[in-house]
């Protein structure tokens, strides 16, 4: 490509092209903090440097390897969560910590000290049953209600904290390369941490707890394996053509909420981290002869930041799903055209294919709502552009064939900006400095559809902004109200680099390291946009948005879908635990592409897709662009009526769907949910995750 990188990049060229991502142990931080085995703690708690206040207790821990301090704050927020946040006390530099997410400054609760000596600090929490014990050495937390044990912290000694520090003479070290402290090598790729280390990690285990879930997206089952084999689940937004099923390596999205539930309780852990995460989890089962009750010890593991977690305490599955919105927000109302039949294929070619295809909906008698238009539509991958010969008059198509029938559009707005000074969008955000930046401070530039581009910082407010407007009616030519958006490509995607995306030495807003927001960008693009389709209408109208890249709190803009899945029975069968485990992570508005993404599925298993699609909550057909097409009616007579009922029924549950996101909108209940959150003291059902429930089991 080096002698046309401004030429649009060919799809057969880049995008399946076989791309190297990592596994855990070419991840240096994580073979770092694997030489710490579970025992004792290193770590000690200086009891008399406690400081109560009436929002948190605050005291500092020391290791035996470390004499800096860390800060540990303790606090409990109402509605019975609870924050443990771990700093440096004094950091060399400011660590990040993620903005945007928490939708406001946690309520904190009183907690009173109930014992302080050297050795133990007890305190008693707003419910009087409840108790955290603090031991000083090793340094531990547990929860005690009423005399039990639910959890603890630390108990397994796992708590892991790189200290800051100043770059040494010689950043690469030559005996601790493995280490990848200051340089971490990928292939023909090389990291240079400006901070160098600056991992975290602590361990939780859950006492009595047997079933594990959440922390998508990973294409696995819904309870959460063990990990002592040593395939760990990652959460590292990549862009993966064609994943694979029964697979911890990240994916598209990071939701770091992991769930625990037995008879009786459900709890939760947040993570509040955005940087590369690892999550390991074992179980040992009530038969081991060690101990009597069953338990899973959990760790996880950062690149970056600080340790900011809060410990959801239920104890119903739904007072999690509440305690996670309290801090995170609700799933946004979608308007209600978006709970239809959504019509997708990379490409409709042109006005012409647009009118066709709508033009057959009806002529079949198939109810749809919405038609979508991919990359091409544009010229030449600028967003926000039309492909002149193509969609020539586009207000005509929008006006004369959709609206008509209240029919609306969805375009592809991916967050890469093609480098040509002659595109305003490039030219505009060049010239106010809205790219990302790489590590030497210029424009970050790589290689994705349009060619060489460069990188909105969503990250920047002002950036949003900017971003915001550019979907005005006067700037945004072509578009009308019918007008909906699509941001692919935002984990973000840049072909050639490594792993498929952005270097973790590139620079964000507020000099941070791509490595701290890496999970956030596809998040501040959706929420970018959403704001873009509210300011258009004046503040009058829901926004749809859907985004492939996401992280806690993407709920409040809009929807989003799994990706690149295969046109096969196995991707059908994941994409019902892959849907689950993110409705319980706080986003309802989810979806598989219908039919699968890549490949031309059999006709059996297009009619079973939709008919699965037609109750799950997104519901879109789609196709790559090299598969043959596969609108409902072209599978003979007996296919398409098969189609058209499941479609139809799902448009005869459109109320109830409405009023199921009206729920999960105001009180945060999934509107698909696995089995057992409706049965919770029902062993049987802990595992079930080829059948959901949607909406309220009326016994
Ligand atoms: O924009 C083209 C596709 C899109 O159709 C698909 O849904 C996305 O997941 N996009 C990925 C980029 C290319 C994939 C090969």
């Amino acid at each position: 490509m080096a002698s046309s990188s401004q030429e649009e990049v060919s799809v057969e060229e880049e995008a399946v092209s076989k791309s190297n991502f990592k596994t855990c142990n070419q991840i240096a931080f994580y073979r770092r903090q694997k030489r710490l085995c579970p025992g004792k703690s290193l770590y000690r708690a200086l009891l008399d440097t406690v400081e109560l206040s009436h929002s948190h207790v605050k005291f500092q821990i020391v290791s035996e390897e470390c004499k800096e301090p860390l800060l540990v704050e303790i606090s409990e927020i109402e509605g019975n969560i609870f924050r443990l946040k771990i700093n440096e006390k004094v950091p060399f530099k400011p660590r990040y910590e993620v903005p945007d997410v928490l939708i406001k400054e946690p309520v904190c609760l009183s907690l009173t000290v109930l014992q302080k000596d050297a050795d133990k600090l007890v305190l008693t929490c707003a419910d009087e049953d409840q108790q955290l014990h603090v031991t000083a050495n090793p340094f531990q937390i547990q929860f005690v209600c009423k005399g039990e044990i639910v959890w603890s912290t630390n108990s397994n000694g796992l708590l892991y904290f790189e200290h800051l520090q100043p770059a040494p003479q010689s950043r690469y070290q030559e005996n601790q390369d493995d280490l990848g402290l200051w340089e971490e090598k990928f292939g023909k790729f090389s990291d240079i941490k400006a901070n160098g280390p600056s991992s975290i990690g602590l361990d939780f285990s859950l006492h009595g707890f047997e079933h594990v879930y959440g922390i998508p997206q990973h294409a696995e089952t819904l309870l959460l394996k063990n990990t002592s084999d040593g395939d760990v689940y990652r959460l590292y937004n990549l862009d993966v053509f064609g994943y694979k099923v029964h697979s911890k390596m990240g994916i598209y999205g990071a939701v770091p909420l992991l769930l625990a539930h037995k008879p009786g309780r459900t709890a939760g852990i947040f993570w509040l981290n955005s940087s590369e995460t690892l999550v390991l989890s074992s179980r040992t089962p009530e038969t081991s002869k060690q101990r009597v009750l069953p338990q899973t010890d959990v760790r996880w593991m950062s690149e970056s930041g600080i340790i900011d977690t809060f410990i959801l305490m239920g104890p119903q599955p739904f007072d999690i799903f509440k305690q996670y919105a309290e801090l995170t927000g609700t799933q946004a109302l979608p308007p209600l055209f978006s709970l239809g039949y959504h019509q997708c294929r990379w490409n409709y070619e042109d006005e012409d294919d647009v009118e066709g295809v709508d033009a057959g909906f009806d002529m079949h008698d198939i109810p749809y709502d919405v038609i979508w238009l991919d990359i091409e539509h544009t010229d030449g991958k600028r967003y926000f552009t039309w492909n002149k010969e193509k969609f020539g008059n586009p207000e005509r198509m929008q006006k004369q064939i959709l609206m008509k029938k209240k029919r609306k559009l969805v375009v592809i707005l991916d967050p890469h900006i093609k480098v040509d000074p002659l595109y305003t969008i490039y030219s505009q955000a060049k010239e106010r400095g809205y790219f990302v930046k790489d590590r030497k401070g210029k424009d970050f530039e790589g290689i994705c559809w349009p060619g060489l581009s460069s990188y909105l910082d969503f990250t920047n407010p002002e950036v949003r902004e900017w971003y915001a407007d550019q979907f005005a009616f006067s700037a945004y030519k072509g578009s009308s109200e019918i007008l909906f958006a699509w941001n692919d490509m935002n984990e973000p995607s840049v072909f050639r680099g490594v792993e498929l995306t952005m270097q973790k030495d590139a620079v964000h807003y507020g000099k941070w390291e791509h490595r701290e927001v890496h999970n956030l960008y596809g998040f501040y693009q959706q929420m970018a946009t959403a704001e873009g389709l509210i300011r258009r209408s004046g503040g009058l109208e829901r926004p749809f948005v859907l985004t492939r890249s996401f992280f806690a709190g993407s709920q409040k803009y809009g929807a989003v879908w799994t990706g690149d899945n295969k046109a096969k029975w196995q991707y059908l069968k994941i994409s019902v635990p892959m849907l689950l485990t993110i409705s319980m992570a706080g986003i309802s508005f989810c979806g598989a592409d219908v039919g699968g993404f890549i490949g031309n599925p059999e006709p059996e298993l297009l009619v079973r897709w939709y008919q699965a699609g037609a109750l799950q909550p997104f519901f879109r057909g789609h196709a790559n662009m090299n598969t043959k097409r596969r609108e409902p009616w072209l599978f003979g007579e007996e296919n398409t009526r098969i189609i058209r009922n499941a479609i139809k029924e799902r448009y005869s549950l459109l109320p109830y769907l409405y009023a199921l996101f009206y729920r999960a909108h105001k009180v945060a209940e999934p509107v698909m949910r696995p089995v057992w959150v409706e049965f919770p003291k029902e062993l049987e059902t802990f595992g079930i995750e080829d059948e959901y429930m949607l909406g309220k089991f009326k016994g």
